[in-house]
């Protein structure tokens, strides 16, 4: 085991990088991780809870079987809430936020954004999926209750941001700013370990990510785009490959360590895209520009845009830098 760094080790050497740190963001750190190795748990054995034909059952007690995503959804807020650094969340299962009004809760100084578990098309079909969060510091007074105002802050003041991947592993990967590192959880131990230091996306990369099944109702610069990607040329390595999983953290992942490009454009159907700025885009913009890529809505930063409401959309760009400059020339 000598050599071996767990995730809590790591979060407590990193506090002094903050200025003024008195360890609540430490701990709200390691709420998450505790969460995540629940939901992890339960993950796991959705496979079995299908076969026993328990969900969308009444269990014993007369309660319905919960669906997975509510499940982990319950387990995050259930986590933030009893570690009293977070005073409101906003989650994709939730149509408004949830300000938590216990005295300790109040006084704490972050509100938490998050997808308890993204990729819902694969949640059911044993294929990766991941929890997406996002930490800021709150604007409203300390003390009384959280406003949606604390929620409404672009990107660019996020705190902390990172998501769980649970895929052939479970991984845990996260900013507060000074790089990116990627933690794997080691399931003999229940400890996620420090398996990717400071991870930086390739400059270059030959894999693009997008629903092709879209491409009709896409902007002329993105079907342009997407022909380039797959002309045959030499020097640029092209033709690129076509991946795309439907989980956005696992398409993420995957072009991070690899490099790629990942799109979910604006379409005619969908004028803004289909990812939700707050708890989707925001926390994975964060994490690219870490790691030395690029996250644009086509027009601008994601981190640059000024959120007016908790579940808004944003056309979304995420990748390798010259992949997405490329992407850009394009518009
Ligand atoms: P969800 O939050 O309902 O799971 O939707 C988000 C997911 C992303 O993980 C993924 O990139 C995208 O939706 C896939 O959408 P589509 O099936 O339209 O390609
Ligand atoms: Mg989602």
């Amino acid at each position: 085991m000598s050599g071996v760094k767990t995730l809590s080790e790591f979060i407590y050497e990193r506090q002094e990088d903050f200025p003024f740190a008195t360890g609540d963001l430490s701990n709200l750190l390691n709420d998450i991780v505790i969460a995540s190795k629940i939901v992890n748990r339960e993950v796991n054995k959705a496979g079995l809870a299908d076969i026993l034909g328990a969900t969308n059952q009444e269990n014993i007690q007369g309660e319905t079987q919960q669906k997975l995503d509510v499940l982990a959804d319950e387990q995050f807020i259930a986590a933030l809430k009893n570690g009293g650094e977070v005073c409101a969340i906003a989650s994709e299962e939730n149509d408004d936020y949830v300000a938590f009004n216990d005295q300790k809760s109040m006084a704490g100084k972050y509100v938490v954004a998050f997808d308890p578990l993204d990729g819902s098309s694969n949640i059911d079909v044993n294929v990766s999926i991941g929890t997406i969060f996002s930490i800021y510091r709150r604007l409203s007074e300390a003390g009384k209750q959280a406003e949606e105002k604390d929620f409404l802050q672009k990107g660019e003041r996020q705190i902390a941001a990172g998501y769980v991947i649970y895929g052939s592993s479970t991984m845990l990967v996260y900013t507060t700013g000074r790089g990116v590192n990627g933690f794997t959880l080691d399931p003999s131990i229940g400890e996620f370990c420090l398996s990717h230091p400071d991870l930086k996306i390739p400059k270059n990369g030959k894999i693009y990510s997008m629903n092709e099944g879209n491409m009709a109702y896409c902007s002329e610069s993105i079907q342009q785009y997407i022909t380039y990607c797959k002309e045959v040329d030499k020097e640029t390595k092209r033709p690129y490959s076509a991946r795309y999983i439907g989980s956005m953290v696992a398409d993420f992942h995957r072009n991070m360590i690899k490099g790629g490009i990942f799109i979910y454009p604006e379409t005619s159907k969908a004028p803004n895209g289909k990812l939700r700025l707050l708890y989707e885009c925001n926390p994975m913009a964060f994490l690219m520009e870490q790691a030395g890529g690029l996250a644009s809505t086509g027009d601008k930063r994601i981190m640059e845009v000024e959120p007016t409401e908790l579940h808004q959309r944003v056309p979304t760009i995420l990748g390798s830098k010259n992949m997405v400059n490329k992407l850009l020339s394009f518009y």
